[in-house]
């Protein structure tokens, strides 16, 4: 696995040298540091679950069949293009979500010397997953599926961050519109496709199959990418700062968060009006109240349910699934982030 890791890593560092040398752009010495810089500052520095697992799922997927170098370098490659299209997302959301930090450091945009450049950047971790696809996959049968594959999740995606924000408008507060369905709608799209669905998508296109033909695998995912969203809501307000590497920012920016919802299900009227007199103020002592009540109400508890029922259902849509092999790949991603503390 350290090794895997390493591999990876070393991938990272060619593509990044790719980048920083690319012939349709005449770098100056100061362009090129900045992206490197800003390369280094917000590709990397994740978990790396969802670009690993295409690695991994590959793997699977040729059951046990010895890797090629190239197999590894391709699979290694196209977890990186997710692991941009990441970097892409979160520097931009980090500026919508008015956040302060991001695995454990400032935010990019938060650097002085940054601010709304960062726009930019990630307008260009954007397009840097086309010169990596075109560079490495333009020769490959399924090079035209790959693109389609990448277009269609960032267009999910950026209707889900959409639905998010404007759920959210100032002046339109309405705690009344929050509801288990919408919350449900804003995640799947926001970020089940690209952090569930896209890596296994790269991993089977890259064995050659047909996306259409599992249809049943993407709803699996789906369904797992939704708990993996409740678990970011729960952590953003009950997870350790020091281990999640971000301070939550959920209450002060009146998301439509899973535990608001929960909240909002549980709550006698009294217990709602403190949460309508508190819920998306940007000040310490109203934040302080909502958690006040999400202790009291027991969200805490509440959660764990929902986690425990979540993972029994998994594992039962998981085992019905006629292909060992995918059941392999689902059940991996499945024990990577079961009770997962970051
Ligand atoms: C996670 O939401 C969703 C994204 C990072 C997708 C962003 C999409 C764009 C088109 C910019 P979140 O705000 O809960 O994530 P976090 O808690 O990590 O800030
Ligand atoms: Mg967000
Ligand atoms: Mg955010
Ligand atoms: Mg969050």
């Amino acid at each position: 696995m350290a090794d895997l890791r390493s591999t990876f890593l070393d991938v990272y560092s060619k593509l990044k040298s790719e980048l920083l040398h690319d012939p349709a752009f005449e770098f100056t010495d100061d362009s090129r540091e900045w992206v490197d810089r800003m390369l280094d500052y917000n590709v990397p520095g994740g978990k790396l679950n969802r670009g690993l697992s295409v690695i991994d799922s590959y793997k699977l997927l040729k059951e046990g069949k010895e890797l090629t170098e190239e197999e590894v370098f391709l699979a290694s490659a196209l977890g990186w293009c997710i692991e941009w299209l990441q970097a892409y997302f979160l520097v931009l959301d980090d500026i919508m979500d008015n956040s302060h930090t991001r695995r454990g450091q400032p935010c990019w945009f938060r650097l002085p010397k940054v601010g709304l450049i960062a726009v930019n950047d990630g307008i260009l971790l954007r397009n840097h997953i086309s010169r990596i696809l075109k560079n490495h996959f333009r020769g490959k049968p399924y090079y035209v599926d790959l693109l389609d594959l990448f277009n269609e999740v960032e267009f999910q995606t950026a209707c889900g961050q959409m639905i998010d924000l404007i759920t959210t408008l100032e002046g339109e507060k309405d705690l009344t519109k929050y509801s288990l369905s919408k919350h449900r709608r804003i995640v799947q799209y926001k970020t089940a496709y690209y952090s569930f669905y896209l890596p296994v998508a790269c991993a089977l296109l890259m064995s050659g199959e047909n996306l259409d033909n599992h249809v049943d695998v993407k709803n699996i995912l789906v369904d797992m990418g939704i708990y993996f969203q409740v678990q970011d809501d729960f952590l953003d307000c009950f997870g350790a700062p020091e281990t999640i590497g971000k301070i939550g920012t959920d209450i002060e920016d009146f998301k439509c968060s899973w535990l608001v919802v929960k909240a909002l299900e549980l709550c006698n009227e009294e217990q709602k009006k403190v949460l309508y007199d508190n819920y998306g103020k940007d000040n310490a002592e109203n934040v302080a109240k909502v958690k006040a009540l999400y202790n009291e109400l027991n969200l805490k508890g509440v959660f764990e349910e929902y986690e425990s029922k979540s993972y029994e259902r998994l594992v039962g849509a998981i085992e019905a699934h006629p292909s060992k092999a995918v059941q392999s790949v689902l059940k991996s991603f499945l024990g990577k982030i079961y009770k997962r503390q970051k």
